[in-house]
C-alpha cells in the first residue's frame, strides 16, 4: 500500500503536497541501501504527527517548567522504562530520551562530563568514526581537544593495542567507542578496560548497532561503559531521536563525582535544548515496546542475514570489501581496484535507482571524494527483501560499476522489481 496524501493538504498547499508526493514516489522506486536509514512504521509516523507536537514541557517528568504535562510525564516515563527493558537494564541506568538526535546527544554527554578544552578520544572519521567523536569541524572537536584512534590500514580493523598506546600517552578524560562505517563487531570490553586504566569515562555510541545489541546479536557495551548513546531511527526503526543511558555510579571515573546522570540531564536541558519533542518521545516509547518483542528479534536477525548474503555475492561478483566482509548490518566497498571513486559510484548507482552513500575507507584523505561506498541492509529488510534477493542486487552493482552498463537501463529493472515490494 502506498502512502497517500490527504485532499486537505493538497488543497491547502499544493506546492508542499507535490514535493511530498514526489518523495513518496522516490522512496517507492529506489532501493535504500544507506546503512543509517530505515522505514518508520505508520504507527511511528502517526505519533510523530500527533497532538503531542503541540506541547511545551521543559524539564523532566514530575518537574516541569510548564503546566499541563500529566500525559507528557506518562509518555516520557514509559519511554524511559521501555528503553531500559529493551536492553535488559535495571534502575542503575538513568535514561534521558530528550535529545533531538544523535549529534546533540553526544555533545550533551561531552558537555556534561568535561569542561571545554579537556581531552576527548574517538575513532577518526576516515576510519569509520562519527563527526561528533572529535572531528575538527564538529563541536566535539571545536570545544574539546580531540585525539583520534584509527584502524589498521591493511586489515581495516581496530587495533586495540594501538588504542591503548594512544590512550596511555594522551590521557583523555573521555574515550568514545562506536562507529558509523565499521563493518565488524566492536570489543566494548576492551574499550572499557582501556578507559579504566587511564581514568577516562567510556562513552559507547551504539547508534548504528543498537538494534543488534538489543536483539543479542552484537556484544553489549552496558557492562563496560559509563554512558551509552543511541539514535532511535536506524536499525531500531523508530523516529528521528536519541537516547542517553547513564550509569548512575560511573564505573571508570569515580574520582570525578558519582552523579553523572544529573550532569548529563542538565547538559541536555537547559544546557543545549529547550522543550523536548514530546511527539517524538511517544514514538520512542512505541519503538522500544516493539524492540522487546520476538518479531523485532527476527527482523534484526534478517538484517544480519541480508548483510552477510549481500557481502558474499558482491565478493563473488568481483567487488573488494573492506575487512573482507561484514559482521554487522553494513559493508564498505573499496572502489580503488575498479578505478572509480565513491563520488562517481554514488552517482552511477543513484541513476540506477540504488541509493548508497560514498564513504571514506582506511587510507582516504578527502571525505568529499572518498574511495568507498557504504551499504547497509536495515531499510531493505524492513521493505521485505530477503537473502534470496541479494544476488539480484549484486548483479545490478556489477553490471553498472564493473560492466559499465547504462544505469538508466538497469534502473528500469530495479524499478520493476520494487513494485512488488511497496514501502509500507
Ligand atoms: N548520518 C549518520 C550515518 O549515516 O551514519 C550518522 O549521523
Amino acid at each position: 500500500m502506498r502512502e497517500s496524501i490527504s485532499k486537505r493538504l493538497k488543497k491547502a498547499d499544493p506546492a508542499v503536497a507535490n514535493i511530498l508526493a514526489q518523495e513518496i514516489l522516490r522512496q517507492e522506486e529506489t532501493l535504500d541501501l544507506i546503512a543509517s536509514e530505515n522505514i518508520a512504521s505508520p504507527e511511528v509516523r502517526e505519533l510523530v504527527g500527533s497532538v503531542l507536537a503541540n506541547k511545551y514541557s521543559e524539564g523532566y517528568p514530575g518537574r516541569r517548567y510548564y503546566p499541563g504535562n500529566v500525559n507528557v510525564d506518562a509518555i516520557e516515563t514509559l519511554a524511559q522504562n521501555r528503553a531500559r527493558k529493551a536492553f535488559h537494564l535495571n534502575q542503575a541506568w538513568h535514561v534521558n530520551v530528550q535529545s533531538y538526535s544523535g549529534s546533540p546527544a553526544n555533545i550533551a554527554v561531552f558537555l556534561g562530563l568535561m569542561k571545554p578544552g579537556e581531552k576527548l578520544m574517538g575513532m577518526a572519521l576516515a576510519s569509520g568514526g562519527h563527526l561528533t567523536h572529535g572531528h575538527k569541524v564538529s563541536a566535539s572537536g571545536i570545544l574539546f581537544r580531540s585525539v583520534a584512534y584509527g584502524v589498521d590500514q591493511k586489515t581495516g580493523l581496530i587495533d586495540y593495542n594501538e588504542v591503548e598506546r594512544i590512550a596511555q600517552k594522551e590521557k583523555p578524560r573521555l574515550i568514545v567507542s562506536g562507529l558509523t562505517a565499521y563493518p565488524r563487531a566492536i570489543d566494548f570490553k576492551k574499550f572499557g578496560a582501556i578507559a579504566k586504566k587511564v581514568g577516562a569515562y567510556h562513552v559507547a555510541d551504539i547508534s548504528h548497532i543498537a538494534g543488534l545489541i538489543a536483539a543479542g546479536l552484537h556484544p553489549s557495551p552496558f557492562p563496560y561503559a559509563d554512558v551509552v548513546t543511541t539514535t532511535t531511527h536506524k536499525i531500531l526503526r523508530g523516529p528521528r531521536g536519541a537516547v542517553i543511558f547513564t550509569k548512575q555510579q560511573a564505573i571508570s571515573n569515580k574520582r570525578h563525582g558519582a552523579n553523572i546522570s544529573d550532569k548529563i540531564d542538565r547538559a541536555v536541558f537547559p544546557g543545549l535544548q529547550g522543550g523536548p519533542h514530546d511527539n517524538v518521545t511517544a514514538a520512542i516509547a512505541y519503538t522500544f515496546g516493539r524492540v522487546a518483542t520476538p518479531a523485532y528479534k527476527k527482523y534484526a536477525r534478517l538484517v544480519l542475514e541480508n548483510a552477510k548474503a549481500l557481502a558474499q555475492v558482491l565478493i563473488e561478483e568481483g567487488f573488494t570489501l573492506v575487512t573482507g566482509g561484514t559482521a554487522n548490518h553494513m559493508m564498505l566497498l573499496d572502489l580503488r581496484p575498479l578505478g572509480l571513486n565513491g563520488f562517481e559510484a554514488e552517482k552511477l548507482l543513484e541513476r540506477t535507482g540504488i541509493i548508497a552513500n560514498r564513504n571514506s575507507i582506511p587510507g582516504d584523505a578527502s571525505p568529499f571524494r572518498p574511495s568507498g561506498i557504504r551499504l547497509g541492509t536495515p531499510a531493505i529488510t524492513t521493505r521485505g527483501l530477503r537473502p534470496r534477493h541479494m544476488p539480484q542486487i549484486a548483479q545490478w552493482f556489477s553490471r553498472v560499476l564493473i560492466g559499465g552498463e547504462n544505469p538508466e537501463k538497469v534502473g528500469r529493472e530495479v524499478k520493476k522489481f520494487l513494485t512488488k515490494l511497496p514501502v509500507n
